[in-house]
């Protein structure tokens, strides 16, 4: 029986889905809801006719309970044996989520000490302090010669390696931003006790502050451009972050690296008008950032990131995640509306209405289009009428996405989530997340519940109404990932992994040939095991859309 193992709203859809053994019969099944301490049966109902899975051919069952609306905790069981473990329905089910999948960026600090006050058992000593940074060759200019270097410290690692790469940097703030932006309110009691908390910034703006200041100084200040990432030049061992001493180089400036750090800065630079008795100079500081790196992607408009290039010309070799990206279109227009929407300035108007011309997608840190929709629509009301025409063609390119999301759902699990076997990507779980936040947007639109519940139903999807069993959350259900692929949860001597963390998910691509995989079945394509980079990873990307997802699930009740 899978459902959602951390709990359901008390008044949204509930759906749990029973995968049937290869033998039975297509018939409807039977199901108990009981109380989880009692035996009494509260509830009960038929399935749907059981469908099958287009990866697997099994058939399952879809239970829908939604006309049950009393809060507790439950289990759901079958006439012929057989119950989930308990979960809860509530008023409010995903607090202590919201507040972990935020947290989670806390312990993924670089060049930081977590202190057992905030960390708990997770407690590790500082890493790669990043104050010594040398320019690699391919990075090399006249005013920064081979062997100088640059001070860069802070920021988050990644994901399960310890290196900081700028474009997935790039999705990641936006992400986070977005949900405060969205929500600003929401966010003034969401504590998730670190060591700011209580300075008088929400905490999800504290944990934005310590990744934009390690951006800014990716920057380098005479040319305005870029370096693509920060990294060692290869990925370390499972050891802790004090034990990797490796030279860490800043490479090659790269014009998507340039240009979404512009998108991120605009975007920043607006949040903190508000903020600038408290953090003085900053917000002035993030539109300089953002207007010079602008200008020095006018310059150089197509410098791509070769690593494989790269290496042929340069020394040492450096074999950490490229992201390289070929299609900097998108990364045009989001970086041009955001620079639009902070500074009104019309000299970004045109590449920002080439936006039109691009149909949106659900973001990834490749294709990050459809970022620029979420903010231009953040912003809507407040250039009534001026703008309409583009407005409306945007809101109408959005809604054919949202519903062609809806349009083609995985049956056999009654989500948006799978419906396509493209879903199954290396960051599948990501997938869904983003799909839920262009559901969300949708719904904000329209206010048609149907795409809330889609995007709730893709929840589900992550906390385990899915064909591996797993909520895929570490630390959250009651089957979830042991062994991700992060190093100080290998490597810290604690038997539970770090918190919080959303995992990589199903990929029958399985680049990291690992042994276990149950299936080569795209949506049971999942291994538990710290070797499985491609389905096991942690990544700051993935959590991003979860924080957005969960929360705004939470700030915007039906
Ligand atoms: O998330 C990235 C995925 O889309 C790519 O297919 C994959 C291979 O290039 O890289 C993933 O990103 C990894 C990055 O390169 C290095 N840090 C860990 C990231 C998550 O696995």
């Amino acid at each position: 029986m899978c459902t959602n193992q951390v709990g359901y709203e008390l008044q949204g859809k509930k759906i749990a889905v029973v995968v049937l053994p290869v033998s039975e019969k297509s018939s409807p099944v039977h199901a108990y809801l009981i109380d989880a301490e009692g035996e009494d049966t509260l509830w009960q109902g038929i399935s749907q006719p059981p469908v099958a899975d287009i990866y697997t051919g099994r058939l399952s069952a879809i239970i829908d309970f939604s006309s049950f609306h009393r809060a507790g905790k439950y289990r759901l069981c079958l006439p012929t044996g057989g119950c989930s473990a308990p979960f809860v329905v509530a008023e409010d089910p995903y607090a202590q989520l919201g507040t972990a999948v935020l947290k989670a960026y806390y312990f993924l600090r670089c060049s930081a000490a977590l202190l057992p006050e905030y960390a708990g058992k997770w407690a590790r000593a500082a890493g790669h302090p990043d104050t010594v940074v040398y320019i690699h060759p391919s990075a090399a200019s006249a005013g920064r010669p081979v062997g100088s270097t640059i001070a860069a410290p802070g920021g988050w690692y990644d994901a399960g390696d310890y290196n900081k790469y700028i474009v997935n940097s790039g999705i990641t703030m936006a992400t986070l931003m977005d949900a405060y932006e969205d929500q600003p309110a929401y966010w003034d009691t969401l504590n998730t006790h670190i060591p700011e908390t209580g300075n008088g910034i929400p905490d999800i703006l504290n944990e934005i502050l310590w990744n934009l200041r390690w951006m800014l100084a990716m920057q380098d200040p005479q040319d305005g451009g870029v370096y693509h990432k920060l990294t060692s030049a290869e990925f370390d061992g499972f050891e802790m972050p004090s034990a990797d001493h490796s030279l860490r180089f800043v490479v090659q400036k790269s014009t998507a690296a340039t240009l979404d750090f512009a998108a991120v800065m605009a975007q920043a630079s607006r949040i903190l008008q508000a903020w600038k008795r408290q953090l003085p100079g900053l917000a002035d500081s993030c539109l300089h950032a953002a207007e010079k790196a602008w200008e020095w992607a006018l310059q150089h408009p197509a410098i791509l990131y070769d690593q494989h290039k790269m290496n042929q010309q340069f020394h040492p070799p450096i074999t950490t995640g490229a992201y390289g990206d070929n299609h900097l279109q998108d990364e045009w227009c989001w970086a041009a509306a955001e620079l639009w929407l902070t500074t009104g300035n019309e000299r970004y108007k045109s590449r920002m209405y080439a936006l039109a011309e691009l149909q949106p997608t659900v973001p990834t840190w490749s294709d990050v289009r459809t970022l620029a929709y979420f903010s231009l629509f953040r912003f809507q009301r407040l250039h009534a009428g001026k703008y309409a025409d583009f407005y409306a063609r945007l809101q109408k390119q959005f809604l054919h996405l949202a519903d062609s999301l809806l349009h083609h759902p995985f049956a056999a699990f009654a989500t948006v989530m799978g419906g396509r076997r493209s879903d199954f990507v290396w960051g599948s779980n990501a997938v869904a997340a983003n799909q839920g936040m262009v559901l969300l947007y949708a719904w904000k639109l329209t206010r048609n519940s149907q795409y809330r519940q889609a995007a709730a139903g893709n929840l589900d999807y992550l906390l385990g109404r899915n064909a591996t069993g797993y909520s895929f959350v570490t630390g959250f259900g009651t089957r979830s990932p042991m062994h991700p692929h992060h190093r100080p949860s290998v490597a810290d001597g604690v038997r539970e992994p770090v918190p919080g963390l959303l995992v990589g998910g199903p990929n029958p691509a399985m680049q990291d040939h690992c042994n276990g995989y149950p299936s080569l079945a795209a949506d049971e394509a999942y291994v538990d095991d710290n070797c499985a980079y491609a389905c096991n990873e942690i990544a700051i990307n993935w959590n991003a859309p979860l924080v957005y997802l969960v929360n705004m699930l939470r700030a915007e009740r039906n």
